[in-house]
Formats: C-alpha cells, structure tokens, sequence
C-alpha cells in the first residue's frame, strides 16, 4: 500500500489491530462492518426462527387489534427468551469485544429485535431514526452501540441500511439537501453485520426484491438506560446464575422494588 503523504501534522492515531480499525472507524464515522460473523450454514435456521417467533408474538396480541396500528407489524422482538439461537448470536465474542471496547466493561442488551423487511412494503425502520429515539445531545464518548446482523442479503434490490455518516456528533437531524448529498447506503452479504453508534441517524432501504429481507438489530447500551423490553421479567431467572450473563441481560441493573430489596441486593453482591 501507497504511504500516505502528509505535512504540518504533529499528532497521530495509530490502530494495530483489526478491532483497533473497527472502533476508529465508529468513532469518527459512527459505524462500520463486519464480515462473515454468522455461518451460512446456520443462516436459513435463524430465518426460520426468526418468522416463528414473529408468528406467536403476532398471534398473541391479535385480540388487541393490528400491529400495523402500533407501527409494531413484521418486528420480532426480545428473541432471545425464545430460544438460545439468539442469546448466541447477541454474544459473539467479536460483538462482546468490539462493545467493551466502546462502552467499557460494564454494558447490558438494551434490545434484540428482527426487522422482517417484506417486499414492497413500507415499514416504520424504513424511516430516518437514531436507535436512542427522541435524543439530541452529543456525548464525548457513546451511550450505545447496534449490532445490526443481515439475515438476508442487504442489496440494492432488498435495500441496504442508508446511514448519514458522522451524524452521531450533530444535535438536530439535518436539512433535506444535506441528507441527499451524504446519505450512503450500505450493502452487505448476508451473515454480516452493520455497527453503528446507536446515535447515528440511519434507516431501512426499500425492498423492491421479491424476497423478504430480514436483520436483527441488538442495542448494547451503558447499565443506566432502561431495556425496551424486560429481559429479566421474561427469562424469570433463566442465566441469572452465570456472573456475565446475569450483568449483560439487566439483571443486575433492575430498578430496586423497594429500599430493603435495594440493600439486600447489594449485601448478595458483597458476599460474592
Ligand atoms: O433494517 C434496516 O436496514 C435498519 C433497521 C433499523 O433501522 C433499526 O432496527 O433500527
């Protein structure tokens, strides 16, 4: 490779490893990719799964009316107190380190959602989002960060993730012409994944494809953000005694239910 030629410059970054690029790159462009962290072999099972649990989570609040109504249709959500497919995809150790390495070492799984993106279909994540909704303040070093993995092949045709690079540092969401001017839009292999700093304004692409197309994002996020979704109360108990786990799915970070279940708490943890 070429060096690269510089002048008036006194001070460097330097990387010395593949995760040192990784987390430059999300530093200063507020994402980056990952190639190749799930088999294709294991692929077409974790489709598969991913429609069933969509399918009974569906049905089980059919009686309350459409999803579409909620902006909550073809969303599988906490997949992982479904089958352990899912809790050992959300800890590859590549994912754990790249995170740790973000966020320190102390992070919980905030979510753990499937995007099932159909044909032709608009679809709320097809909307400009940051993960952290509703946020609009920058911080000198992330809150959050998505693992998004492609289940199906992001393409042109399926759609891509379109990402406004950088955008992690601004406060507002930009003008209409600076999103057209610097949208990019990222096209990645299934048994890839898109990680972002969850701050980074990004939306789903079209699928103009005849084939569903489906990611499955997870939110890693510092203990002081509340999960979307209870992992705790859905697992009741399930992993509690495995001392990663038991921090990485919240159990540790639940609000107290009172004062003396608080302290009793922290007198369990002493005696460890
Ligand atoms: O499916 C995609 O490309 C993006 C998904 C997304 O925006 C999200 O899950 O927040």
């Amino acid at each position: 490779m070429q060096k690269i030629q510089h002048y008036g410059i006194k001070e460097f970054a330097k990387t010395e490893s593949a995760i040192d690029n990784y987390v430059e790159d999300i530093k200063i462009n507020g994402f980056t990719i990952l190639s190749d962290v799930v088999s294709r072999d294991l692929l077409p099972t974790i489709r598969d799964k991913v429609d069933q649990v969509y399918e009974t989570q569906a049905s089980e609040i059919e009686y309350c009316g459409d999803l579409a109504d909620i902006n909550d249709a073809n969303i599988g959500r906490a997949l992982l107190a479904y089958d352990e497919i899912f809790l050992n995809l959300a800890t590859q150790p590549i994912f754990l380190d790249l995170v740790k390495r973000l966020l320190g070492d102390y992070f919980i799984l905030q979510m753990q959602n499937a995007i099932i993106n159909l044909p032709n279909q608009n679809n709320y994540q097809i909307s400009w989002h940051r993960d952290l909704n509703y946020q609009h303040f920058t911080s000198s070093r992330p809150l959050a960060i998505s693992i998004l993995v492609c289940i199906d092949d992001f393409s042109l045709e399926t759609g891509g993730t379109c990402v406004l690079p950088s955008s992690h540092k601004i406060e507002a969401f930009p003008s209409e012409q600076f999103i057209k001017n610097n949208e990019k839009n990222i096209i990645a292999k299934a048994g890839s994944a898109l990680v972002m700093d969850s701050m980074l304004f990004h939306r789903a692409g079209y699928n103009s494809s005849v084939n569903v197309r489906r990611g499955i994002n997870h939110m890693y996020c510092l203990p002081i953000i509340k999960q979307q979704i209870s992992f705790p109360a859905m697992l009741n108990g399930k992993y509690a005694d495995d001392a990663f786990l038991n921090k990485f799915l919240g159990y540790d970070s639940e609000t107290g239910r009172s004062v003396t279940e608080w302290r009793a708490r922290k007198f369990e943890k002493n005696k460890l």
